[in-house]
């Protein structure tokens, strides 16, 4: 059986344990974090969101799974090799009541791969909370993740809020999610300033950058 079908079963089965040194075998092989993320990640998070559609699992178990994917997630940064620093800071947020965080939280452990300093802020941080962090810290890049259309709104109304501040504040914005539609929607009508599709693209964005300093 594939990993990833591996992986599920013991999701499904609530094997915590078992699910975790899958992982933890495949990670300390000759893959690295991409392949963790895009072969056995988020096609399992796509199979259970589709299984919870069908109703054949229910939203108690898709929470569940979601939590121990996060812990999972979370677990990964003990393994990861140690990097140089390369002075470049990003932030990660999930505009307004968004709730689906977890394409995040991996994009965070790629740059954490990558020497990057990460802040994960979470939800339901005040954009004026947002603004004075944003004076006292130097972020380069801010990474937000748009799921559900009807967050488009609070994203739009961030961008514009970020891009008001003074140049040397603002941080450059990347952008990705399914409620994004394509580069044009994210540039033009939301001002970010790059779109991701997927976690590679972003991993080769974060290859060309080689130095904030
Ligand atoms: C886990 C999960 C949750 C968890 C989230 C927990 C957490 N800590 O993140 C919880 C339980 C909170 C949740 C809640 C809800 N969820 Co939900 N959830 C999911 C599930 C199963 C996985 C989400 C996930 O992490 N996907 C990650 C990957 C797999 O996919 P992706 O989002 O498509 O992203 C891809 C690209 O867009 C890109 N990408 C995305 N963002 C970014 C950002 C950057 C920077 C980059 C580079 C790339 C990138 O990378 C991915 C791979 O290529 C999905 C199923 C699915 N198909 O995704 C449903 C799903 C997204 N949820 C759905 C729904 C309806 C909801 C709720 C409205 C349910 C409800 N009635 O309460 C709420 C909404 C809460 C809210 N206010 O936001 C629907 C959305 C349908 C739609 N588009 O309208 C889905 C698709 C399930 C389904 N099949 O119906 N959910």
């Amino acid at each position: 059986m594939k990993i990833q079908q591996q992986f599920l079963q013991h999701l499904l089965q609530e094997e915590e344990e078992e699910a975790q040194k899958l992982i933890m075998q495949y990670h300390l092989g000759p893959h690295s974090l991409l392949p963790l993320f895009t072969e056995v990640f988020v096609p399992t998070l796509t199979e259970v969101g589709d299984l919870w559609e069908k109703g054949i699992i229910d939203i108690t178990r898709e929470h569940l799974i979601s939590h121990v994917v996060d812990h999972l997630i979370a677990n990964l940064e003990s393994s990861l090799p140690e990097s140089p620093n390369i002075q470049c800071s990003v932030m990660f947020m999930p505009p307004g009541a968004e709730e689906h965080q977890l394409i995040l939280k991996m994009a965070e452990q790629l740059f954490k791969a990558n020497g990057w300093k990460t802040y994960y802020m979470g939800r339901s941080i005040p954009i004026s909370s947002l603004e004075v962090f944003l004076k006292e810290i130097k972020v380069d890049l801010l990474v937000l993740s748009v799921t559900l259309e009807k967050h488009l709104n609070s994203t739009e109304h961030l961008i514009t809020a970020i891009k008001s501040l003074p140049a040397i504040e603002q941080p450059k914005i990347v952008i990705g999610g399914s409620a994004i539609r394509d580069k044009q929607h994210a540039l033009q009508q939301l001002g970010a300033n790059e779109y991701s599709p997927s976690l590679s693209a972003l991993n080769q964005l974060i290859k060309q950058i080689k130095n904030c300093a």
